[in-house]
């Protein structure tokens, strides 16, 4: 809760940003119980005053006339407001119904990016999917860094022991298929990215970005190289067998621990630069040059990101980067790739050996796809809808997404959502998404909840904590996320949510205290649920996490350790020091080693070979002429929404085809005049702009736009021009291994289609 006074004068509320993976610190301004102005926080350790245009818009979003307060029932075409407990009810009934006669395989749920940015539905969604009963869970994770977790777990033996770019003091930085100067940095918490990168130039360090478009990032590199979108695979290849085949592999202290260098030896032979030229459109000596940079450099990081992933090759490229990185002796040194140590991670050397990766351990009824880490694929949701027979969904609940904007085939989602026998979205926007619920559940907005970034502060450039309380007080009639969820779930089980609050920190606890392989084995439960208090929710969890964790006070009223108390009493977050080696404490795979060449990850090198077309004088074989989409993103836009705030949405058209004029000319297309994109499931029209910052043979549109739903709520964004971007790409092409979409790299077909 805020401090509440009774009069208008105006005090400051400090808090991180919750709409990014940069977590900047901000100061809000708040005069009675409204925002009136938000600035970066001078004093937070870490964002240091940094902010970007979007943390403005949290005032936009408060005051959005458009933002639900109150549950929504639809009633034939139309939504009418309604109670929490009916509302409850109702979801509880509805849901029980279609389990009851058609078994939980027909209950499904989505889980959205924003799920990541409040801490209660971090901690919540999981009890949520879990009440489900059955498979069939999915989330923005596999159109997403999916990948990457596969890789790192395979690697490392965790789905986030993911390698972070000790980005502030590497002198060399290798960026393939990210723009951190748009989208503020991803997998790589990192506040004022473009700071970072020019005080990295500033020491004498070099940045490299592989990338089909010349990006905001690309731009201030002090290299830049085209790559053919879905070719990075190939690319990372050539650089690792340059690195053999120069004799320049040097694992320096890794050593000792890494397993499989002579495998990928073996692997790399077939990748030489020579070999990849053609298909990645990076001449051989420059992929030797940039590999041998790479490894010359004194302190070097390799870090991939949306492009890397979300590609045909996405689980290969993910690993490749790494094993660039361990290669050159990168890995786990300052200044190359290093892993976190948050303040709720567990706070213990791992004294059990690894398990096997969670992977494929279930398959999608339809297409046969893999689970991976309790997860089926997005790509995968309309055919289990539409197509899946007596099996089929009849049911799904949406947390936080918006997936007929950011998953594949949105026309076939649409159609699929619009037949479900029940749809329950937990949203503040009526969207596109959400104007197919039976019920939507709007929770308090982000300026009226508390936060701690539990996913960020794993994944960040430094070590830190910082827990923002509410700004706001929430509306009387105001419904946080975290009991939302717990309403859900118990409903579905005939308990309360206080009994599904008890079990979600009850299966915390069992990992902090009371036995050998937690971090305070003398404490029992009992004396921990007494030090936690007994308010419900996200609060105590979070302190019992912090008590347990590797700064924490380990349930120890003596100690000086952190809780949440000393947590609150800093209210610009507290420093927690650089990144600092963890090898191979953290090491969590079955063998206790690094997996340089795990089996689940090179049994796809076969499908990468066939991937490279035969040498020959004349180039790229005839299939890859195609035109290749890509996405982009905005620094003022975020995913799918914040389009319906004035101050983000105003300006240019951002929603623009990005041609370059070879490809203009050959297609026939001209500045300011409308384009017509088409793939195997869709087509659209949009607006080109020529630009040379296009690799020939490849254009650029967002993803998130196309507000103009017919019974959407989204006054302002349905204002904007824009198009689903998602209505070309194909939910059957995926990264065969993950199950991830493939979202950069879809074969399009452009032509003109008129004046814009
Ligand atoms: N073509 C293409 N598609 C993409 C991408 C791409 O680069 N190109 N990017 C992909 C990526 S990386 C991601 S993460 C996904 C994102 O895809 P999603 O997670 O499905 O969607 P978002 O656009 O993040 O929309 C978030 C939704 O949550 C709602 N919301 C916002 N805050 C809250 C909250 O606190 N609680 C609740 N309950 N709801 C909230 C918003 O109103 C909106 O409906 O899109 C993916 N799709
Ligand atoms: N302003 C803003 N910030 C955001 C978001 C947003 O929507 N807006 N979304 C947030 C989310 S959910 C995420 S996941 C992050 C994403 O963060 P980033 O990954 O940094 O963002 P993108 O803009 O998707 O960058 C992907 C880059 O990959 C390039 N690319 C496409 N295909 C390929 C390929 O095959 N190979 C290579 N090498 N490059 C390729 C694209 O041209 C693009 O420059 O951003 C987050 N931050
Ligand atoms: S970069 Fe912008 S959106 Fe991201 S956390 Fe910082 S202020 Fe918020
Ligand atoms: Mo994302």
């Amino acid at each position: 809760m805020p401090p509440t006074s009774s009069s208008d004068a105006a005090r400051t509320v400090y808090r991180s940003c919750p709409l990014c993976e940069a977590t900047c610190g901000i100061a809000v301004e708040v005069a009675g119980n409204r925002a009136i102005a938000i600035r970066g926080d001078d004093d937070d350790p870490f964002s240091r005053g940094y902010l970007c245009p979007k943390a403005h818009g949290l005032i936009g979003l408060q005051e959005d006339p458009d933002r639900l307060r109150r549950p929504l029932r639809r009633e034939g075409a139309r939504f009418v407001e309604i109670g929490w407990d009916e509302a409850f009810a109702l979801a509880a009934s509805k849901l029980r119904a279609v389990r009851d006669a058609h078994g939980p395989g027909a209950l499904a749920a989505y889980a959205g990016n924003p799920t990541v940015h409040d801490f209660g539905a971090t901690l919540f969604v999981p009890a949520l999917m879990r009440s489900l009963g059955g498979k069939q869970r999915f989330s923005a994770s596999s159109v997403d860094q999916l990948p990457k977790m596969l890789s790192g777990a395979a690697m490392f033996g965790g789905s986030l022991t993911i390698p972070i770019p000790d980005v502030d003091r590497c002198s060399h930085l290798l960026v393939l298929g990210a723009n951190p100067l748009a989208s503020n940095g991803s997998l790589m918490t990192a506040p004022d990215m473009r700071g970072r990168l020019r005080r990295l130039r500033e020491r004498g360090g070099r940045l490299v970005v592989v990338d089909p478009r010349r990006s905001e990032t690309a731009a201030v590199a002090d290299e830049h190289h085209f790559i053919r979108p879905g070719s990075d695979a190939l690319f990372l290849f050539s650089l690792v067998h340059t690195l053999f085949d120069e004799g320049i592999v040097a694992l320096g202290r890794l050593e000792a621990h890494v397993v499989g260098v002579d495998r990928v030896r073996e692997l790399a032979q077939a990748f030489s630069a020579e070999d990849t030229a053609a298909a990645t459109g990076i001449p051989a000596a420059e992929t030797r040059r940039i590999a041998r940079e790479f490894a010359a450099a004194e302190r070097a990081a390799c870090y991939g990101r949306m492009g890397t992933c979300t590609q045909r090759f996405g689980t290969l490229a993910s690993w490749l980067v790494d094993v660039v990185n361990i290669l050159t002796g990168n890995l786990d040194r300052e200044g190359g790739v290093m892993f976190p140590r948050s303040a709720t991670s567990a706070g213990v050397d791992r004294k059990r050996p690894g398990k096997p990766v969670a992977y494929a351990r279930w398959r999608s009824s339809v297409r046969n796809l893999p689970e991976a880490f309790g997860e089926l694929p997005v790509a995968a949701l309309s055919e289990q809808i539409d197509s899946a027979g007596d099996g089929r969904i009849r049911a799904l609940v949406t947390v936080a997404g918006n997936p007929v904007l950011s998953t594949p085939n949105a026309d076939r989602l649409a159609k699929a959502l619009e037949a479900l026998d029940f749809m329950v979205s937990i949203d503040f926007y009526i969207n596109e998404t959400t104007r197919f619920a039976d019920l939507i559940l709007p929770p308090t907005s982000p300026l009226e909840r508390a936060h701690y970034d539990l996913a960020f502060t794993g994944l960040a450039v430094r070590n830190v904590a910082k827990f923002s309380p509410a700004s706001l007080e929430p509306p009387a009639d105001g419904m946080a996320q975290w009991r939302i969820l717990a309403e859900i779930a118990g409903g579905l089980n005939g308990v309360s949510a206080e009994t599904v609050d008890e079990m979600v920190l009850g299966s915390v606890l069992a990992g902090c205290v009371g036995s050998a392989e937690t971090a305070c084995p003398d404490i029992t439960t009992e004396r921990a649920r007494e030090l936690l208090g007994d308010v419900p929710g996200p609060e105590r969890i979070l302190d019992a996490m912090l008590r347990a964790g590797p700064y924490g006070d380990r349930f120890d009223p003596a100690s000086d350790g952190l809780n949440l108390e000393r947590l609150k009493a800093a209210p610009h977050g507290i420093d927690l020091g650089p990144l600092a080696p963890r090898i191979p404490e953290l090491l969590g795979t079955p063998s206790g080693a690094i997996e340089l060449a795990p089996a689940l990850l090179t049994d796809d090198v076969a499908r990468l070979r066939e991937a490279l077309p035969a040498r020959r004088a004349g180039g790229a074989d005839g299939a890859d002429d195609a035109v290749l989409l890509v996405g982009r993103r905005h620094v003022r836009s975020n995913n799918s929404w914040m389009h319906n705030v004035e101050s983000l949405a105003k300006g240019r058209d951002r929603c623009t085809l990005l041609v370059h004029p070879e490809d203009a000319h050959r297609f026939g297309l001209a500045a300011g005049r409308l384009a017509r994109v088409r793939s195997r499931v869709g087509e659209l029209i949009a607006p080109v702009v020529l630009s040379d910052e296009m690799m020939p043979g490849v254009v650029s549109l967002p993803h998130g736009f196309g507000h103009d739903a017919p019974g959407a709520r989204l006054r302002v964004a349905a204002a904007q021009p824009g198009v689903n971007s998602n209505r070309l790409s194909d939910e059957n092409e995926i990264d065969a291994l993950s199950g991830n979409a493939v979202l950069n790299g879809v074969r399009v077909e452009i032509g003109p289609a008129g004046a814009a």
